[in-house]
């Protein structure tokens, strides 16, 4: 089936928030933002600002009616300054004007009067104050310190990984309208309708059900508006409901660049030990993550990145720790992977600087610790169908990474200012949210006396196809054809309680949810058509959109049984709600069963260094991918390509850039490079693994969306190899991204360059 959005994306037609018809009278908010990163608010100017025609009020903290505060997890994020500023761009005044440009106008003329305090952008700086936004935590598995005695090869060093912006094509933003009754409507670009519902009550001091909210569509997510949609739509209920008129806020992209939070970065100290047949025996880590001025979504990313310490292996000691430290920068938060991306990094820098050290290839640490069947991950939770190893000697196989080697090996014989270089890179991601109450999901499903379908669910769509696989799922589940469907908008008076759309399992827990309405339904209706034909229940069938009695077609088709459904007054509604069954997590042992299952898979990627201009190309991606029984094929290779170039774009061309003062320097897309379509791999070849997927998957198809991106972690390491290629004396720093000029210095890192 094709995605149900493809027409109208390509023709321009699918409503996004700022697409919505606004009704008259509708005003504009804009944010005026810290000019400093660390300091005390002394007084402001702001008659200049509001002698402007056209601006009609500048609220300030001081006018929110409940609560200021937006923090999701930890309450320790205003939603407008008071009197402390703890990075550039938080919010401290709300313009609201007629027309945006007004309100851009006035943006300049308010005067801040303030005492700045040293900054702190530097991870390190503020671990050693002991900075940390919350507890650090520790995973163990066996006994880390008498494993090290047994190692033949002890290796250690330092990683460091960047942040990333999201670059939605779609800026954050909300549009507001006060309603009768005291309530009000919010349509909030979110991830998250309920947590901008839960949000906005808390700021106005309203009950929950004063607070509709409803999202069309999202043009992209990726994370970032998993918890930071929630702030603007706060700001902007805050100025319709103290106006009593229609308010949108409506991010610029340098603003959405400067005033949000990004992918983490972190840096990390690790030890690795080896037995001379190269099994890793201890693994030691330290991370530190860089989570801004808030903690936001820092506590779960943090946990994430501790599950996924080990990725696809299997390591029997090992310790890790991650500390969260607090910086003046804008509060981090998630993005695709959710921590786990940066945590494969160091293992994979760990691998590698065993394997240089070793002078041997990385694939062979790689291809020897591989989980099996039962191997136990740090967190107490043992791998199940653990396809670690089939994908990786399918990748080999089905791609023939020999005969690759060998080629590249030629070629790089016969180019002295060219080289290739090839990395392989497995991937296991667990899938539900490590905090367990989030796993449930409801859905609402009205068949209508036609026989169309409406359905609700909490799933938020954001270009990655959950609505057309929820399309499926329903047309499966009643035996009808997909064009009697219609998904609705995520509304939070149709659908309440959602947990936001993330975590990957967005079509796992919306499409049980769905399913389990149509059961109700499906039950209610054969009921009703063993009436009609006069036999038990168990001789009927729903087939195509046909009543089928013991093996046979009727005349009785879906039409003519819904007409006679609702004469005989049979509820053609039904709400379906499902809670992942097993899971579970104690925080105080650091261990249970966090994940329904795994995500497996493995990438050979390879790459081509211009040794003069240190340049690159990514040339091919080749993965066997875990889909399970993909529902929609077409759908979750789009999920491979796009997360496979995100990934890649994470660890080589994007660089986040704050200055010392922590003012963002990489603000424009003229200064912060996103791969474009000659930047991508000439070549992604994605097959499926071809097994089945557990049952906890939605129809045996396993979540898609997070786990390709970290595909691309084997570009910075494809590209290591061929720096080594041309120049054998490079020493990793194990830095990224591994822009041209990291690359370019590292061609030329010593003496010995081949070029001298
Ligand atoms: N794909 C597109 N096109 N746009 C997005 O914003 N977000 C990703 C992924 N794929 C995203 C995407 C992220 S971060 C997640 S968690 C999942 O989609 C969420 O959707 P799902 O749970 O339905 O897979
Ligand atoms: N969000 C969240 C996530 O709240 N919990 C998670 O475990 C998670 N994992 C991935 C992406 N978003
Ligand atoms: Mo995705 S980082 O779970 O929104």
């Amino acid at each position: 089936m094709k995605n149900i959005d493809s027409n109208g994306h390509v023709k321009g037609r699918s409503t996004f928030l700022d697409d919505l018809p606004v009704h008259e009278g509708t005003l504009c908010a804009l944010a005026f933002g810290s000019p400093i990163a660390h300091g005390r608010i002394t007084g402001a100017e702001l008659e200049a600002a509001r002698a402007i025609p056209g601006v009609v009020d500048i609220f300030s903290y001081a006018d929110i009616p409940g609560d200021n505060q937006v923090g999701g997890i930890i309450p320790d994020e205003p939603l407008l300054a008071e009197q402390d500023l703890h990075y550039q761009g938080q919010p401290i005044f709300l313009i609201v004007a007629e027309d945006n440009w007004t309100a851009r106008q006035a943006r300049r003329l308010i005067q801040l009067r303030y005492t700045p305090l040293l900054p702190i952008t530097d991870v390190e700086e503020a671990w050693g104050r002991e900075e940390w936004l919350f507890r650090p935590r520790t995973f163990r598995l066996g006994d880390i310190d008498t494993a090290w005695s047994q190692c033949t090869y002890l290796f250690e060093g330092d990683a460091e990984t960047g942040g990333q912006e999201h670059l939605y094509l779609e800026p954050q933003g909300a549009y507001v309208i006060p309603r009768e009754h005291g309530g009000i409507k919010l349509y909030s670009a979110t991830q998250g309708p309920t947590l901008v519902q839960r949000t906005v009550a808390r700021v106005l001091s309203l009950p929950m059900h004063q607070v509709e909210v409803e999202v069309p569509r999202l043009g992209g997510g990726f994370g970032g508006k998993e918890d930071q949609a929630t702030a603007w739509a706060c700001l902007a209920a805050l100025a319709a409901w103290r106006l009593q008129r229609p308010v949108k806020i409506a991010l610029h992209r340098q603003d959405d660049m400067r005033m949000t939070g990004k992918r983490h970065p972190y840096r990390s100290h690790f030890r690795i030990g080896l037995s001379k047949s190269m099994k890793i025996l201890a693994y030691e880590v330290t991370y530190l993550q860089n989570g801004g001025a808030a903690a936001d979504l820092s506590p779960a990313i943090l946990e994430r990145t501790l599950f996924h310490a080990t990725n696809s292996y299997f390591i029997p000691n090992v310790k890790a720790t991650a500390y969260s430290c607090r910086t003046n920068l804008p509060p981090n938060t998630a993005f695709r992977g959710f921590g786990a991306p940066q945590a494969m990094f160091v293992l994979e820098a760990a691998i590698a600087q065993a394997a240089c050290e070793l002078g041997i290839s990385a694939r062979r640490i790689q291809e020897a610790n591989l989980l099996k069947e039962g191997d136990e991950f740090p967190y107490g939770q043992r791998a199940r169908q653990a396809h670690a190893r089939q994908c990786w000697a399918a990748v080999e196989a089905t791609f023939d990474i020999r005969k690759k080697e060998q080629a590249i090996k030629a070629y790089n014989h016969q180019h002295s200012y060219q080289k290739k270089g090839l990395a392989m890179m497995p991937v296991c991601f667990g899938i539900s949210f490590t905090k367990t109450p989030m796993n449930q999901a409801s859905a609402l499903v009205h068949i209508y006396q036609d026989g169309s379908i409406g359905l609700s669910s909490g799933a938020v769509e954001m270009g990655q196809g959950v609505n057309t696989k929820l399309v499926q799922v329903a047309a499966m589940a009643l035996a009808v054809h997909p064009r009697r469907i219609k998904v609705e908008t995520t509304d939070t008076t149709r659908v309440a309680n959602t947990s936001p759309t993330a975590a990957s399992s967005g079509a796992d827990l919306n499409g049980k949810a769905v399913q389990q309405a149509c059961v109700q339904l499906r039950r209610r209706l054969t009921a009703m058509a063993a009436l009609i034909l006069h036999v038990s229940p168990a001789a009927i069938q729903f087939r195509a959109e046909k009543v089928w009695c013991k093996g046979q077609p009727t005349a009785l088709d879906w039409e003519k049984l819904i007409a006679e459904a609702f004469l005989r007054r049979v509820n053609l509604s039904a709400q379906g709600h499902y809670a992942t069954p097993m899971i579970y997590f104690d925080k105080d042992k650091e261990k249970g069963h966090p994940f329904a299952y795994h995500v497996f898979g493995a990438a050979a990627i390879s790459a081509t260094v211009d040794c003069i201009r240190g340049t690159y190309e990514i040339d091919e991606v080749d993965i066997i991918h875990d889909f399970g029984n993909s529902l929609n094929i077409d759908v979750d290779q789009g999920q491979v390509e796009g997360g496979v170039v995100q990934g890649i774009g994470w660890m080589t061309a994007e660089e986040v850039v704050y200055s010392p003062e922590g003012r963002l320097l990489s603000d424009s897309l003229s200064t912060y490079k996103v791969p474009d379509i000659t930047a991508a791999p000439k070549v992604i070849d994605c097959r499926p693994l071809g097994l089945d997927g557990p049952g906890l998957a939605i129809l045996r198809s396993k979540a898609v969306g997070e786990p390709p991106l970290m595909y691309g972690i084997g570009a910075y390491f494809a590209l290591l190899q061929a720096i080594r290629a041309f120049n054998p004396a490079y020493v990793p720093d194990f830095k990224a991204p591994f822009t041209p000029e990291r690359v370019l210095m590292a061609l030329y890192q010593n003496e010995n360059a081949e070029v001298l």
